[in-house]
C-alpha cells in the first residue's frame, strides 16, 4: 500500500516537473527579435524632392508605365517621407523590437557618386532612426533594395564591374553618418531576383532582356559588392556599436514532386538559393560546383569557348567567404521540384535540370507566386541549418498578399502557419533562428503589381492624399503575438481558404 501510494507520488511528481520544464513550442524563445520589413522605393514617396537624384525605379515607372499592373509608380506611395512619425507611432503600437527599413541610395548621394552628400536626404534617415530610438525600437538598415542610381544604369548598372566601388563608396558614407546608432545592417537585399527580374526577364527595374549571361555578371558583381561593404564595415565601423551586418536572400521551399527526388531538391537549392550562399557561407567559398559543372557543361555543348559562370579567383573566393554575420532569409512560398532531361529543341540556358510547378491543392495569395505551404518554410529553414553548419538565421521577410480589407483573416492564418513551422524548426530540429519579420508594415507599391497587391497589417488608402493608414485584423493579431512572446490558440484558424 506505501509503496504503492509512493509511486502515485513520485508519478504525478514526473509528470509536474515535465509540465514545467517541457519545451513550450508556441512561445518564442528568449531574446528572440520580433519586427516588421519595408523598403525605400515601396513607401517613402517624395521621388524628387530634397534633392533627390533619380533612382532606375524613378525611371523605369516613368518611362514604361505599361510593364506595371496598375500604371502606377513610387511618386508618393505611403508618403513615409513625410508621414514617418506616424509609421514609427503604428510600431511602437505593435511594440516590435526591430523596423527593418532600406536607405535610398540617390537621396543621400544625388549624383550616384560620393562627390556629393545630400545633407536633407540624410536627416530624414537621422530623424527617423531617432524616433526609433526614442520609442525602444531597434532600426534595421538595408543599405541596398534594388534602387541605385539612373546615371549607373546607363553605364551598366550591376553588368559593370564598377558598380562594386561605387556602392562601396555609398556604404562607406552611410555606416560613418549611421553606424553610432544602428545595431544591425544588411548589405543587398535579394540579390537574384533583381539580376533574374531586372536583367532578363524585365519584370523589374532596369527593365533589361540580357539573357543568362547578363544574369550571371549581375550576380558576380553583387556577390563582390556585398563582400566588400562586409569588409569595410567590419574593418571600419564595426566598433560603434558593436554591430551586426549580413546579407538577405530569398530561398523558396522545394518539396520533392516524386518521392525521394532529393536530388531534384538539392539542386533547386544550389541554383537558387546556393548561388550566392555557397560563396559566403560555406566552408569551401565560390559557386556551388554543381552549379559550376552544370553552366560549363551546357556553355561547351552551346559552342561558346568558356564556361558563362564567371570565374572566382582563389583571392575573391578567400575575400568572399565568411562575410555575413547571420543568414538572412526572405521566404513567402515553396515549390514542387523534379529533375527533367533536356529536350533537343531547347536552348542550353533554358536548361536548368530541374522543372518547378504548384500542387494545385496549396492555397493561393493574391500574387500568382505565392501558395500557402508551412512545411515548405520549415524545409528550407533546415537545408540551410544543414548545409552551413546551423548559421544565425534572420528570417527578414514572410508575408502574405491580398487584394483588400482590414478583416484580413487569411493573412493570420497564413503568418500564424508560418511562424508555427518556424518554432518546430527552433525546437524540434535545433535550427538556429534568431530574428522574424513580417513583409509588411503597410500597404505598399508592390514593384510590378504596383498597388493592386497588399501585404501590410496596415491598410494604406492609395487615393486619399493623405495616405490614411488603417490597421487590419492581422496587426492586432501580431501585437498580442508579440506582447505574449506566444502563438496563441484562441487565433487558431482553418489554413485551408482559397481566395
Ligand atoms: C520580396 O521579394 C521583396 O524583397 C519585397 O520588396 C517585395 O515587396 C516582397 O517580396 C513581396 O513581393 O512568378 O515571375 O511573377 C520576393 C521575391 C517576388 C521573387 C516575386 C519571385 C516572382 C515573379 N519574389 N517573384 S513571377
Amino acid at each position: 500500500m506505501a509503496s504503492y501510494l509512493f509511486l502515485r507520488v513520485a508519478v504525478s511528481f514526473i509528470f509536474i516537473v515535465t509540465y514545467i520544464f517541457a519545451t513550450d513550442t508556441s512561445s518564442f524563445p528568449k531574446n528572440f527579435l520580433l519586427g516588421t520589413s519595408s523598403s525605400a522605393y515601396q513607401i517613402e514617396g517624395a521621388w524628387n524632392e530634397s534633392d533627390k537624384g533619380e533612382s532606375i525605379w524613378d525611371w523605369w515607372t516613368h518611362e514604361n508605365p505599361n510593364f506595371i499592373s496598375d500604371g502606377s509608380n513610387g511618386d508618393v506611395a505611403c508618403d513615409s517621407f513625410h508621414k514617418y512619425k506616424e509609421d514609427v507611432k503604428l510600431l511602437n503600437d505593435l511594440k516590435v523590437d526591430f523596423y527593418r527599413f532600406s536607405i535610398s541610395w540617390s537621396r543621400i548621394l544625388p549624383t550616384g557618386y560620393a562627390n556629393v552628400i545630400n545633407q536633407e536626404g540624410l536627416n530624414y534617415y537621422k530623424n527617423l532612426i531617432d524616433e526609433l530610438l526614442a520609442n525602444g525600437i531597434e532600426p534595421f538598415v538595408t543599405l541596398y533594395h534594388w534602387d541605385h542610381p539612373e546615371i549607373f544604369e546607363r553605364m551598366g548598372g550591376w553588368t559593370n564591374e564598377m558598380m562594386v566601388e561605387w556602392i562601396s563608396d555609398y556604404a562607406r558614407i552611410v555606416f560613418k553618418e549611421l553606424s553610432p546608432k544602428v545595431k544591425y545592417f544588411a548589405t543587398l537585399n535579394e540579390p537574384n531576383v533583381l539580376c533574374e527580374e531586372g536583367y532578363e526577364t524585365k519584370i523589374k527595374a532596369p527593365g533589361k532582356n540580357l539573357g543568362s549571361p547578363g544574369v550571371f555578371l549581375c550576380m558576380h558583381n553583387m556577390l563582390k559588392a556585398h563582400a566588400k561593404i562586409y569588409h569595410i564595415y567590419d574593418e571600419e565601423f564595426r566598433k560603434h556599436r558593436n554591430g551586426t551586418i549580413g546579407i538577405v536572400l530569398p530561398c523558396s521551399g522545394a518539396l520533392p514532386k516524386y518521392l525521394n527526388d532529393t536530388a531534384a531538391v538539392d539542386m533547386h537549392f544550389q541554383f537558387k538559393c546556393g548561388w550566392i550562399a555557397h560563396a559566403i557561407f560555406s566552408n569551401t567559398g565560390d559557386y556551388p560546383q554543381i552549379m559550376k559543372s552544370h553552366v560549363a557543361e551546357n556553355s561547351k555543348l552551346a559552342g561558346y569557348p568558356r564556361s558563362l559562370l564567371p570565374e572566382l579567383s582563389s583571392e575573391w573566393v578567400q575575400y568572399i567567404k565568411g562575410t555575413s554575420d547571420f543568414f538572412g532569409l526572405n521566404h513567402y512560398s515553396t515549390w514542387l521540384v523534379e529533375t527533367v532531361p533536356r529536350t533537343k529543341e531547347q536552348e542550353w540556358y533554358a536548361y536548368s535540370g530541374v522543372k518547378e510547378s504548384r500542387d494545385p491543392s496549396w492555397p493561393k495569395a493574391a500574387s500568382k507566386w505565392l501558395n500557402v505551404v508551412p512545411s515548405g518554410f520549415r524545409e528550407i529553414i533546415n537545408k540551410i541549418a544543414r548545409e552551413y553548419d546551423n548559421p544565425p538565421i534572420y528570417i527578414l521577410e514572410n508575408g502574405f498578399s491580398d487584394r483588400c480589407c482590414t478583416f484580413d483573416y487569411l493573412r493570420i492564418s497564413y503568418l500564424h502557419s508560418y511562424i508555427k513551422a518556424m518554432l518546430l524548426a527552433i525546437y524540434e530540429d535545433g535550427c538556429n533562428v534568431q530574428a522574424y519579420s513580417v513583409w509588411s508594415l503597410l500597404d505598399n507599391f508592390e514593384w510590378s503589381a504596383g498597388y493592386t497587391e497588399r501585404f501590410g497589417l496596415i491598410h494604406v488608402n492609395f487615393t486619399d492624399s493623405n495616405r490614411k493608414r488603417t490597421p487590419k485584423w492581422s496587426m492586432d493579431w501580431y501585437k498580442d503575438v508579440i506582447a505574449t512572446r506566444k502563438l496563441n490558440f484562441t487565433w487558431e484558424l482553418p489554413t485551408i481558404i482559397h481566395i
